[in-house]
């Protein structure tokens, strides 16, 4: 380190958000991990996201859930007492569903939220217990991408574990079974899990599901500059870049970008860095991985699931599958 004549900034050096992006943009091409999209505004605009009429992801999967509850739970108990486990869990708008299902079929159930995010859990488990009666929330604070650990339910129950809302899109196919078969190596025989996957479908409809009229995927996209700026003392200017949307057909993937709209430099301090920016030159900020009829189900058992039943929409946009662990 330098001298002692100027004061140690307050930045975060060594954080994973230090780390990720010291790493990322000294790739070619540039790139940054999608988790970085979510800080207290990011994580405001993906709720705001969740909203939008082109963004049909909740809006399905809510609507196979208010149509399938009851049959979902039934087929995950199995006969037995269930608990109910939600990775990145966030606001949990959709689980409600699930959970009202679970209260109507065994009178009360165990709601074990986990998300990297105290404040949203909370708030989260508060809501939940006022607006269900028959919830138990138990809240669990952990970044399950990094390994995930789960106690055995003392008293007999099996555990489903929700991964609902597409988020595994967010994870290459060899992440995505090397995640799951981390979370069915915590479980145990005649426990499941429900996974919800967003489906292949008209190129259009994928690209303004990200690049939406009202600007706020763009919002969403350019505010981790807005972060880096803030946590680690960069000069980002976030309006000289641009939102880029589009659809990888090879990888069947949507890939967000940031684009620079001129050659430029930016300083980094806290990372002692300067990234260049050749006009046009993007930093791919996310996958949004989109399956194919059946994949979901091969990905469940690469893992070490049974495919136990799948659930879709009338169009067939979205699907939510469940696997058992034999
Ligand atoms: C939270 C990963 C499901 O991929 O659709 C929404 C994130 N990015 N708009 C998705 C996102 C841009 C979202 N997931």
């Amino acid at each position: 380190m330098s001298s002692a004549a100027s004061p140690a900034p307050a930045l975060q050096i060594d954080s994973p958000v230090g780390e990720a992006v010291r790493h990322g943009l000294s790739e070619h091409p540039k790139r940054l991990p999608a988790w970085l999209f979510y800080d207290q505004a990011g994580s405001r605009l993906f709720e705001k996201i969740t909203g939008l009429p082109e963004y049909y992801l909740t809006r399905t999967e809510r609507s196979i859930f208010a149509a399938r509850a009851g049959e979902i739970i039934a087929r995950a108990r199995d006969g037995a007492r269930l608990r109910i486990a939600e990775l990145g869990a966030g606001s949990a708008a959709k689980t409600s569903l699930l959970l009202s299902a679970a209260v109507e079929l065994q009178g009360a159930v165990i709601y074990e939220p986990i998300d990297v995010s105290p404040g949203i859990l909370r708030a989260a488990a508060r809501r939940i217990e006022r607006e269900i009666a028959g919830v138990t929330v138990a809240p669990r604070i952990m970044d399950y991408t990094n390994g995930l650990s789960f106690a055995p339910p003392r008293n007999g129950e099996r555990r489903l574990v929700l991964y609902i809302g597409s988020s595994i899109g967010n994870f290459e196919p060899e992440q995505a079974a090397r995640l799951l078969r981390r979370v069915r190596s915590t479980l145990r025989g005649g426990d499941a899990l429900l996974l919800g996957v967003d489906l292949v479908k008209d190129r259009d409809l994928l690209l303004a599901a990200y690049d939406d009229a009202a600007g706020v995927t763009a919002a969403f996209n350019k505010n981790l500059l807005v972060r880096l700026n803030r946590e680690l003392g960069a000069d980002f200017d976030p309006q000289s870049f641009a939102h880029r949307a589009l659809w990888n057909g090879t990888k069947s993937r949507i890939e967000i970008h940031l684009v620079s709209r001129k050659p430029q430099r930016a300083r980094i301090s806290a990372l002692e860095m300067t990234v260049d920016f050749a006009a046009g030159e993007t930093i791919h900020t996310e996958n949004s991985y989109k399956y194919a009829p059946a994949e979901p189900e091969l990905l469940l058992s690469r893992a070490g699931f049974e495919p136990v039943a799948s659930w879709t929409d009338e169009k067939n946009w979205f699907a939510v599958c469940l696997g058992r662990v034999a």
